[in-house]
């Protein structure tokens, strides 16, 4: 495990070894338009990779992700580029913020300095699979990579479709820290299968499924397990 010092210059991070992507290349644009939706003060310095434009998650829906945790510890165990990152070091009383990408968690920490909430987090570069053994938290949130931005070419998305790991085996290994879990979702996921992670539990986890919507238009969808409500 590898922990991230928070240093930066005045207008964040700006080291060349880190390849950004600030709205620049042609499979960005669409998400380039959405900017202030990702991030309302993307032009105070907010910096971004290109799997960062596709998969951060909106501000307006980590932030109702957030208000869900209000106080607790939580595990952002695919942190990225910070987007949840950021709204649960506003509300919660601590956050471990975790990505196997070097490079995002260097964004990570630009874009929480942005916010002025990264002395809340501790940043670590590993692999989730991995730390999981060694890790401890009230909540865990997982919006792991779905494969890029085809995920919508299939009609049904399935557990087994999300990455590193199936879906079924992620949730086991989230289980051995905390049955309180919330998973980030293809807004075509296959609802039946979270039902069945729920039942599988032993005893069985309450599932709450919310439909994020942004500008009325559905991006994703939110599922939150626990033993009682998160
Ligand atoms: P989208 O469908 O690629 O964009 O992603 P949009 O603007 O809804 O495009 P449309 O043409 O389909 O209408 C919608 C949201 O899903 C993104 O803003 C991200 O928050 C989230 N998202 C997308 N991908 C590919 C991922 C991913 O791989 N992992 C995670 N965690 N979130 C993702
Ligand atoms: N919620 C984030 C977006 C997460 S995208 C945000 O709002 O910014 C998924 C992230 O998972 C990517 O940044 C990718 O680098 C990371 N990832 C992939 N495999 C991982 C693993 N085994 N452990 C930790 N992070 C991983």
């Amino acid at each position: 495990m590898q922990l991230k010092k928070r240093s930066r210059s005045k207008k964040g991070i700006r080291n060349s070894s880190i390849e950004r992507d600030n709205g620049t290349s042609p499979k960005v644009k669409k998400y380039w338009i959405q900017r202030y939706d990702l991030f309302s003060r993307y032009d105070e310095g907010i910096e971004m990779d290109e799997e960062g434009w596709y998969s951060v998650t909106p501000e307006e829906i980590a932030i109702k992700q957030a208000e869900r945790c209000r106080g607790k510890v939580v595990i952002d165990c695919f942190s990225g580029v910070g987007g949840n990152t950021i709204q649960f070091a506003k509300v919660c009383s601590s956050v471990i913020a975790i990505d196997i990408d070097p490079k995002k968690v260097e964004l990570a920490i630009n874009n929480a300095m942005v916010y002025g909430v990264a002395d809340n987090v501790d940043f670590v570069v590993g692999d989730f699979i991995k730390l999981a053994p060694s890790l401890k938290g009230d909540v865990l949130f997982l919006s792991p990579p779905w494969g890029g931005p085809m995920y919508n070419k299939v009609e049904s998305f399935k557990m087994d479709m999300l990455q590193p790991i199936d879906g079924y085996s992620l949730f086991q290994i989230a289980q051995s820290i905390t049955p309180n879990i919330i998973m980030f979702l293809p807004r075509n996921v296959d609802l039946d299968q979270l039902e069945e992670l729920a039942w599988l539990s032993s005893p069985p986890l309450t599932l709450e499924i919310e439909e994020n919507c942004v500008g009325g238009r559905l991006k994703a969808i939110t599922a939150y397990f626990s033993y009682n409500a998160v």
